[in-house]
């Protein structure tokens, strides 16, 4: 019987999509589940010339053409150790193991050293778009060698989805977890994203007393413009939905506590190791914390004066003005992000392209924008490899046209008593780094006076102590 192009173990909802996709595509697909009934049942309802299952793995990995290619997509931690473990005795040299699922970089290149030591190659491959785009065409982040790349490649570019000008959102990112680096500051990103699409809904619904549809006709008309963007556009759906159980709208009785899985928690501790300034991300994630205080924040909203300021701005100045905020707190948002990366690649030695993440990220994956569209151009046409995004001038542009309506947004939140922190610590991140003296000496000063940990001088090198008492 002939050999299949293609393995892939994990048939939930993500490898299940990914395997039809693929196999759509012409590669022969071999699929593989721990639970032998779920991969049966797919098979009767899927299956094909193209797609098969096996019911144990040591005939799945025989019946794999060499050198073999197998994808693993199961549940990220402890279970992909433990598939990796059941394949290593039944693998040979120069055979590639591929992780898809959101691996926590650290162990992808744990596994890419321990995998190495057997002659396996080791992928570690971000895949964005939940199962919609796996299905019909995600946005992949593939890293490991760039020989594995190569290998993969035909595979990877005929299943992605379509950037802006219709090239694969597929790029090979960097050696060993270069690829997972990548997606876990992608769902940084997605966290920050949708934190200032939903202060945008809140400022609209609490200072302007908007129903979720007209909030969904003001985002309708947003993602038609700069702000277009998956996420704009499923906002729209999300808030005109009616509830099915009641009389109003789903979204007035959806409970506001935000879940998380832990890519964005990833994400903002990463940053604080590196020491990069990632507020907006980190915020975001603080954010959902607070929204998951339900109960004491329904005890303490009793406890506490509440703002009666009425802005005198008129709705469609604000709906204006917000927009241009938001595209402003985005473009900050992505700057962060974009610059954790560079630390990132560079502490690691992963020779990444910002130009070519930004262009991935903008068919598929959840964050798909626009806006994404300007950031690859941005980069392309600087004549330094991946520059800080405010060094360039049309970002420069684009930012202090948004500044003063942004300024006004934050205003009439924090005047209001409106939380907004990531559209907050966004416009704080910009003033912070385009001020050019922080009251920093200040904290020297103190530092100097009580722990004696010295301070540099504007006017002459060296480090100084000072006897304060
Ligand atoms: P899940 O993350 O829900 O994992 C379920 C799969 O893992 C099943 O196939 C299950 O087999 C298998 N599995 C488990 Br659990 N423990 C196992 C073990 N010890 N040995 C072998 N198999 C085991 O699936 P998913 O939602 O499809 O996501 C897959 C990966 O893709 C995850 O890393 C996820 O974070 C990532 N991801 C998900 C999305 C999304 O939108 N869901 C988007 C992007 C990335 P069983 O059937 O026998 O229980």
């Amino acid at each position: 019987m002939e050999k299949s192009d293609i393995g892939l173990i994990g048939l939930a909802v993500m490898g299940a999509n990914l395997a039809r996709n693929i196999s759509g595509k012409g590669f022969t697909t071999l699929v593989f589940n721990r639970t032998v009934e779920k991969m049966t049942r797919y098979i009767e309802e899927f299956g094909n010339d193209h797609l098969s299952g096996k019911e144990n793995i040591e005939q799945f990995v025989t019946s794999l053409s060499s050198p073999r290619k197998i994808i693993i997509m199961v549940k990220a931690g402890d279970p992909v150790d433990e598939v990796i473990q059941q394949l290593i005795p039944l693998l040979e040299k120069n055979d590639t193991v591929i992780d898809c699922g959101n691996s926590h970089y650290h162990d992808t290149i744990r596994r890419s050293t321990e995998l190495q030591a057997h002659g396996i190659h080791f992928m570690g491959c971000g895949v964005s778009g939940g199962e919609e785009g796996a299905l019909h065409g995600p946005s992949l982040m593939p890293g490991g060698s760039v020989e594995c790349w190569e290998l993969m490649k035909p595979v990877w570019e005929s299943i992605a989805a379509k950037d802006f000008s219709g090239a694969p959102c597929v790029s090979h990112i960097g050696e060993d977890g270069a690829g997972h680096y990548v997606k876990m500051v992608h769902n940084g990103i997605e966290y920050a994203v949708m934190q200032m699409i939903a202060e945008a809904y809140d400022l609209l619904k609490k200072a302007y007393g908007l129903s979720p549809d007209q909030v969904a006709d003001i985002f309708d008309r947003y993602g038609k413009g700069k702000l277009e963007s998956y996420l704009f556009e499923i906002a729209v759906p999300v808030l005109r939905r009616k509830d099915d159980e009641g009389d109003g709208y789903l979204i007035d009785v959806i409970l506001d506590k935000a879940g998380q899985k832990g890519t964005g928690k990833w994400t903002g501790r990463d940053a604080l190791d590196r020491g990069v300034s990632l507020s907006t991300i980190t915020e975001s994630v603080f954010a959902r914390i607070n929204s998951s205080e339900k109960n004491l924040r329904s005890v303490l909203s009793k406890h506490f004066q509440k703002s009666n300021f009425k802005t005198n701005v008129s709705l469609e100045e604000f709906s204006r003005q917000l927009e241009s905020g938001l595209y402003g707190g985005m473009l900050s948002a992505y700057t962060q992000g974009f610059e954790l990366i560079k630390k990132a690649a560079e502490e690691n030695s992963w020779a990444i392209n910002l130009s070519e993440i930004a262009r991935i990220w903008q068919g598929g994956c959840i964050i798909r924008a626009k806006i994404l569209q300007f950031l690859t151009e941005a980069y392309k046409s600087s004549e330094k490899e991946n520059p800080f995004l405010l060094e360039l001038k049309e970002i420069q542009n684009s930012i202090n046209s948004a500044l003063p309506d942004w300024r006004a947004i934050v205003s009439i939140s924090i005047q209001s008593g409106i939380p907004t922190p990531g559209l907050t610590s966004a416009l704080q991140y910009i003033d912070a780094m385009t001020t050019e003296r922080l009251p920093a000496n200040l904290i020297q000063g103190l530092r100097d006076y009580f722990g004696a940990h010295s301070y540099e001088r504007t006017d002459k090198k060296g480090t100084f102590h000072t006897d304060w008492i």
